[in-house]
C-alpha cells in the first residue's frame, strides 16, 4: 500500500509535500520500479539512480509548461509515474502498454521521443530558442548521464548553448557508469572533479553561494558572477563547462532531495545556461543492481530476492551474439591484425571475451558511433583489420562515415550489426529495421545476413579474406540451426543457397527469415503445396543467376526480410528484374511496412507483421491460390 504514489496524478501533486514525505515517495517509486521490472524487464539500474532527480525536477518545475528532456530516456520510470502513468506502469514495455522510453504520443510530459543517446542538450536548446523566439516564459532542462555527455552530439549542443547563452539547464546525472565502465577523457575528467579533495569544501561553498542567489531578478546575474568567482578561487571543478559558457554548480549528491531542491530552485530561474553536476549511484536502493549495474542496466525480468536474471547464460551462448563473440576471439588468435571496436556495448555485442583476451587490440570508444566508424577507417588504412560490432539502430548515426570514410576509401572494415530486425520491448528507437536499406545503398560494400550462428561464423571468416568493406546483420535471437550442416553449401561471394525445392512458389529469404520460411514451407507441404526456399546470404551483391533462374520459372516469388520492405532486399530484386528486362513473375515483398514499429516481444511483433512461420505460410498460400484462380 503506497502512502503517496497512488495519489499523485500530476507533478502538481508534489508541491505541497515536505522533504521527508518526498523521501517516502522516492522509496515507494523504487519499490514499484523493482516490482514491475522484475516481471517485465527494463532499465532498472539507471531508473533507480534517477528517482530523486525526477522528483526534485518535477518539484521545482511546472511540467508540461516547463520541459524536462531525458537523455536516452531509459532512466525515466519515476518521471512516468509522476506524470499520470502510475496506474499503467505495470504494462511497461508490453505490446500495447506504456513504452520504456519517453514517448511524445504517450504523454504531454514527454516532450521528445528518445532512446538514442545524447540528443537531450541539442533538443533542449532548440526548445529554449523556440521559447525565446515566441516570447514565451518557461524553463527547459536536459537530464543527461555522464557517458552520454562524452558523445560528439552532446559536445555540439553544449558548444552552441554556451555560445548563445540561452537560458536552459543541463543536469548531469553522473553515476560514473555507462552500461559498462565509462571510457574516455571526459569520463576521467568528471572523475577528477568528484575525487578532488576540495569536493566537500566546494559543495559547502556551492550551497553558500546558491543561498545568496535571489529567486529571480537583476540580482541573479550578480550572484551568479559571485558564484563563479567563488568557485574559481577554489580551483573550479567543472572549469571545462565554465569555459564553454555555462555556469557550473556542484558536484552535489543527487540523492539528497533537500539539497537538490534547494539548489535547483535557485539556479533554474537564472537567465543563462546553467550546468548542475549531480553524483548518483546506479541501481540505488536495490542491492543487486548497486552491486552489478552492468547486469541491471537492461535486464529481461529477474527474481527480486536473489537478483537472478530470468534469461539464462545458456541461451546467450546459443545466440547469434554468442557465435559472433567466440568467432571474433578465434580470428583474433589467428591474425594479429584483427582489432575489435565497440561503441559502449562491450557485453551486448559479445566482444567482452575478445576484450579480456586482447585488451591492446580492443577499443571501447564510448557512445560515439560516427567516431567508431572513422576510427576503424584509420586503423584499416594503417594495415589493421578492424571488426566493428554495433547495434543496427545505432549505426544509423554513422551513415556519412560509412559513405565517405569507408566505402569511398574502399577500406576493409567488417561491420557486424547486432539487433538487426526487431529488437523487442525497447521499441521503435531500437528496432534495427533500416540497415538493409541503408547498407545496400553503399557502393563497394558486401552486405550479408546469415541464417544461423554457424553461417555467421563462416561469413566472418570470409569477410576477413576479402579486402573490402563488409557488413553482416543478425538479430537478437537464437543462432541455432534447423538445417543440418550436411545440407549447407560453402559460402561464396554473391551466391545464395537453395535449401528446399518446390514447384508452387519460391521464397528468397534474408538471414533470420530463412528458418521461418523453411517452417512455413513445411506447413504448406502438409497442405500439398510445395514451396522452394532460398537463403539469400547476400543482400549485395545479389545472386543474379539465382534470380534469373527463379523468375524464369514464372510463378509467385516472395522475398522475405526482417526490415523495412520499401528499399530493402525485395526492392533490390525488383530493381534487378527491371534493369535486366526480366519477365518477372508476381513478386511479393514481405517485410515491415513504412511506419515505426511499436514495442513488444520479438515474437509478438514478428507475428503481428506476418513474419512468423504461420504468417508467412498464410501469405504464400493465399498468393498461390490467387495465382491459380
Ligand atoms: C547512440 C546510442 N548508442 C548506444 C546506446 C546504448 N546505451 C543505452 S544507455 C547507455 C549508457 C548511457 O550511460 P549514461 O548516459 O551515463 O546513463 P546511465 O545509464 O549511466 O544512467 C548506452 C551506451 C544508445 N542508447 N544510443
Amino acid at each position: 500500500m503506497t502512502q503517496f504514489l497512488g495519489k499523485i496524478d500530476t507533478p502538481a501533486g508534489l508541491k505541497g509535500l515536505e522533504i521527508r514525505e518526498l523521501e517516502q515517495l522516492c522509496r515507494e517509486i523504487r519499490e514499484e520500479i523493482i516490482r514491475v521490472t522484475s516481471m517485465k524487464g527494463g532499465h532498472v539500474a539507471s531508473s533507480l539512480g534517477a528517482v530523486e532527480l525526477a522528483v526534485a525536477a518535477h518539484y521545482c518545475l511546472n511540467s508540461p509548461d516547463d520541459k524536462i528532456i531525458w537523455d536516452v530516456g531509459h532512466q525515466c520510470y519515476a518521471h512516468k509515474m509522476l506524470t499520470g502513468r502510475y496506474d499503467r506502469f505495470e504494462t511497461l514495455r508490453e505490446m500495447g502498454g506504456i513504452s520504456g522510453f519517453p514517448n511524445s504520443s504517450e504523454s504531454e510530459h514527454d516532450h521528445f521521443t528518445s532512446g538514442h543517446s545524447a540528443t537531450s542538450i541539442s533538443t533542449a536548446l532548440g526548445l529554449a530558442e523556440a521559447r525565446d523566439l515566441n516570447r514565451q516564459d518557461h524553463k527547459v532542462i536536459a537530464v543527461i548521464g555522464d557517458a552520454s555527455l562524452s558523445t560528439g552530439l552532446a559536445f555540439e549542443g553544449l558548444n552552441q548553448a554556451g555560445h548563445m547563452r540561452t537560458s536552459m539547464a543541463v543536469l548531469l546525472n553522473d553515476n560514473e557508469h555507462s552500461i559498462s565502465k565509462p571510457v574516455g577523457a571526459m569520463s576521467r575528467y568528471l572523475n577528477t572533479v568528484i575525487s578532488n579533495p576540495l569536493y566537500n569544501k566546494v559543495r559547502e561553498e556551492t550551497e553558500k553561494i546558491v543561498k545568496g542567489i535571489p529567486k529571480l531578478g537583476p540580482q541573479a546575474h550578480k550572484a551568479a558572477k559571485k558564484f563563479q568567482e567563488g568557485l574559481k578561487n577554489l580551483l573550479v571543478p567543472g572549469i571545462i563547462f565554465e569555459e564553454l559558457g555555462f555556469r557550473y554548480f556542484g558536484p552535489i549528491d543527487g540523492h539528497d532531495l533537500g539539497q537538490l531542491i534547494s539548489i535547483m530552485s535557485k539556479i533554474l530561474p537564472l537567465q543563462e545556461p546553467v550546468f548542475l553536476h549531480t553524483i548518483t549511484r546506479k541501481g540505488k536502493g536495490y542491492k543487486f543492481a548497486e552491486e552489478n549495474p552492468v547486469k541491471f542496466h537492461g535486464i529481461g525480468g529477474y527474481d527480486i530476492a536473489s537478483g537472478e536474471a530470468n534469461d539464462g547464460e545458456e541461451e546467450e551462448k546459443k545466440s547469434f551474439t554468442g557465435h559472433f563473440g567466440r568467432k571474433t576471439l578465434e580470428l583474433g588468435e589467428k591474425d594479429p591484425a584483427v582489432t575489435a571496436i565497440t561503441a559502449a556495448m562491450v557485453d551486448g555485442t559479445g566482444l567482452n571475451i575478445f576484450a579480456e583476451r586482447f585488451p591492446r587490440r580492443f577499443y571501447d570508444v564510448g557512445i560515439t558511433e560516427p567516431h567508431a566508424v572513422t576510427f576503424a577507417a584509420g586503423l584499416a588504412r594503417g594495415g589493421m583489420r578492424p571488426i566493428v560490432a554495433v547495434y543496427s539502430t545505432f549505426l544509423q548515426r554513422s551513415y556519412d562515415q560509412l559513405i565517405h570514410d569507408i566505402a569511398l576509401q574502399k577500406l576493409p572494415v567488417i561491420f557486424c550489426l547486432d539487433r538487426a530486425g526487431i529488437a523487442g520491448k525497447d521499441g521503435p528507437t531500437h528496432h534495427g529495421v533500416f540497415d538493409i536499406v541503408y547498407m545496400r545503398s553503399l557502393p563497394e560494400f558486401v552486405v550479408m545476413a546469415p541464417k544461423d550462428g554457424r553461417e555467421l561464423e563462416a561469413m566472418l571468416e570470409k569477410a576477413l579474406e576479402w579486402e573490402k568493406p563488409v557488413s553482416i546483420r543478425y538479430p537478437r535471437a537464437s543462432g541455432e540451426s534447423i538445417v543440418p550442416t550436411s545440407s549447407c553449401v560453402p559460402l561464396e561471394e554473391g551466391v545464395s543457397e537453395r535449401l528446399r525445392h518446390g514447384k508452387d512458389a519460391s521464397i528468397i529469404a534474408v538471414g533470420s527469415m530463412v528458418s521461418a520460411s523453411l517452417i512455413a514451407a513445411d506447413i504448406l507441404s502438409h497442405e500439398g503445396k510445395e514451396v522452394e526456399v532460398i537463403n539469400a546470404r547476400f543482400i549485395k551483391p545479389l545472386d543474379k543467376r539465382m534470380i534469373e533462374e527463379v523468375t524464369g520459372k514464372a510463378r509467385v516469388l516472395f522475398t522475405i526480410e526482417e526490415g523495412i520492405a520499401d528499399g530493402g532486399f525485395g526492392s533490390a530484386v525488383l530493381e534487378f528484374c527491371e534493369r535486366e528486362n526480366l519477365a518477372s513473375p508476381r513478386i511479393r515483398r514481405i517485410g515491415m511496412p513504412d511506419e515505426f514499429i511499436e514495442h513488444g516481444s520479438r515474437e509478438e511483433v514478428l507475428r503481428k507483421y506476418h513474419l512468423d512461420p504461420q504468417g508467412i505460410a498464410d501469405i504464400v498460400r493465399s498468393e498461390i491460390e490467387a495465382s491459380h484462380g
